[in-house]
């Protein structure tokens, strides 16, 4: 089958894939969505991308991107409406470096306050100190404004919510106990936006051979 947009393999829950389908759906970029079992991963995806993670984006000349923030990158250099990459405070520069801080602290962290079986009670306990202390600088860091770079969202905003959203479904009354309000109004502006909706439409898994579903035809706005 020729291939005539670019595919993108998705899941629907992992907030890698979620920032990608954001960054795709905000852009306009259409692209096809393939929609992937991470226990039954087509070989198309592990022949275009080894590592056999999501998201994946397959460009139409072939070309692979296999990291979410060089999708969400992509996309927005290829259309960026709302200046998602040109923050109203702070650089670009220094948006990498909080998602970076996010993937790595916090996404650490993350992955033990969510599988607190999986790992030591002292791992556990100093995970949810590290978490706390993120989202404390998060909510910090978004009183100003309510974005977490000047007046708009940004990439950063966008970057970071998938996960802050995975750490308040742990345990959501307490998630609503915590005293971050600009944190809370910040990802509850998110849930609540159209785009939140476009990238969490639920679609059926791909079928190899078949063409999943056109994604991000419109362009959405931001939150
Ligand atoms: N650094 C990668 C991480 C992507 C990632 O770890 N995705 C998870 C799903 S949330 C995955 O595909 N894991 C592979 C597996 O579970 O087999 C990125 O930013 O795209």
């Amino acid at each position: 089958m020729t291939q005539t947009l670019p595919v993108l393999y998705s899941f629907r829950r992992c907030p890698y894939a979620i920032r990608a389908r954001l960054a795709l759906a905000h852009a306009g970029l259409a692209c096809e969505l393939r929609e992937i079992n991470l226990r039954n991963k087509p070989q198309a995806l592990l022949d275009a991308s080894p590592k056999g993670t999501v998201p994946v984006l397959v460009l139409e000349d072939g070309r692979v991107i296999e990291q979410s923030l060089d999708v969400m990158l992509h996309a927005l250099r290829a259309n960026d409406p709302d200046g998602w990459l040109a923050p109203t405070s702070g650089s670009l520069p220094d948006m990498l470096a909080l998602i970076e801080r996010n993937d790595g602290f916090f996404k650490h962290a993350l992955d033990r306050c969510k599988y607190p079986e999986r790992y030591t009670a002292e791992e556990v306990n100093h995970a949810q100190a590290d978490a706390l202390t993120w989202l404390a600088e998060l909510d910090d860091q978004l009183e100003a404004t309510g974005y977490l770079f000047g007046q708009n969202p940004s990439l950063a905003d966008m970057a970071l919510r998938p996960f802050v959203r995975q750490y308040a479904r742990i345990d959501e009354s307490q998630w609503n106990e915590q005293p971050w309000p600009h944190l809370q109004a910040w990802l509850q502006r998110w849930i609540d936006s159209a785009l939140f909706a476009e990238v969490m439409e639920t679609y059926p898994g791909w079928v190899p051979g078949t063409r999943g579903p056109v994604f991000a035809a419109g362009g959405v706005g931001s939150d």
